[in-house]
């Protein structure tokens, strides 16, 4: 892993579920909660919209420790000076993205299958998404669900750290991290939710109270 990334509670933002309280004070009260990584993602934006948007996060985070990750557009998370990119399957290819962003930011990739798991190299990729656990209705067009054996499967047939995606709440975390999940990310467990912080925090007590 390039930077040393605490995995363990990741923030997905989403426009529409953090229409609410906006998504720079959604990820502002979960990282105050104990999310240590915040991924902007918003598939309608351009990349002028999605720079503002992670500039002003950027700017809320400083200071926190909190990893900024941007989803999908290459070009943005360079202009914010994020700490990283996330890609998936269908975005452009894992070797061309790395050349982009070169070696310091973080890279993360989403797979679906053990076999897309075991493709992924150390060497370009520093960690991957892993799921979808649940079904979900914040992701349109999923992948079909593969609960905790198969979030297990992935984990195992990866080279590299994993945080589990799908439909997470904070009883899921200890069945993710005992798949070997090094996190969970998780969007509408935080996003929406009438206390964004103390669902955060939540989410933070059952990771710390493990016994890892
Ligand atoms: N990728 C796979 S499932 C998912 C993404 C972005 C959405 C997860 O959202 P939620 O609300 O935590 O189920
Ligand atoms: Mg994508």
């Amino acid at each position: 892993m390039r930077r040393n990334l605490d995995l363990a509670l990741y923030l997905v933002l989403d426009p529409g579920l953090c229409a609410g309280l906006g998504m720079v004070a959604t990820a502002r009260a979960a990282v105050a909660g104990g999310a240590r990584v915040v991924q902007l993602r918003n598939k309608t934006a351009d990349t002028a919209r999605m720079i503002e948007t992670g500039r002003a996060l950027k700017a809320a985070l400083a200071g926190t420790g909190a990893a900024l990750i941007v989803n999908d557009d290459v070009e943005a998370a360079i202009a914010i000076g994020a700490e990283g990119l996330h890609i998936g399957q269908g975005d452009m290819a894992v070797v061309q993205a790395r050349a982009r962003i070169g070696a310091a930011m973080v890279l993360g990739l989403s797979v679906e299958t053990p076999a897309l798991a075991a493709q992924v190299d150390p060497a370009l990729v520093d960690y991957i998404g892993a799921g979808p656990v649940f079904a979900t209705p914040t992701k349109r067009d999923h992948k079909p669900p593969v609960g905790f054996d198969g979030l297990a499967a992935q984990v195992a047939a990866s080279r590299v750290p994993a945080v589990a995606i799908g439909g997470l709440k904070a009883d899921h975390v200890a069945r993710a991290f005992k798949a070997g999940a090094r996190g969970v990310a998780v969007v509408s467990a935080i996003c929406g939710q009438p206390d964004p912080e103390a669902a955060a925090r939540t989410l933070r007590e059952r990771i710390d109270g493990l016994s890892l």
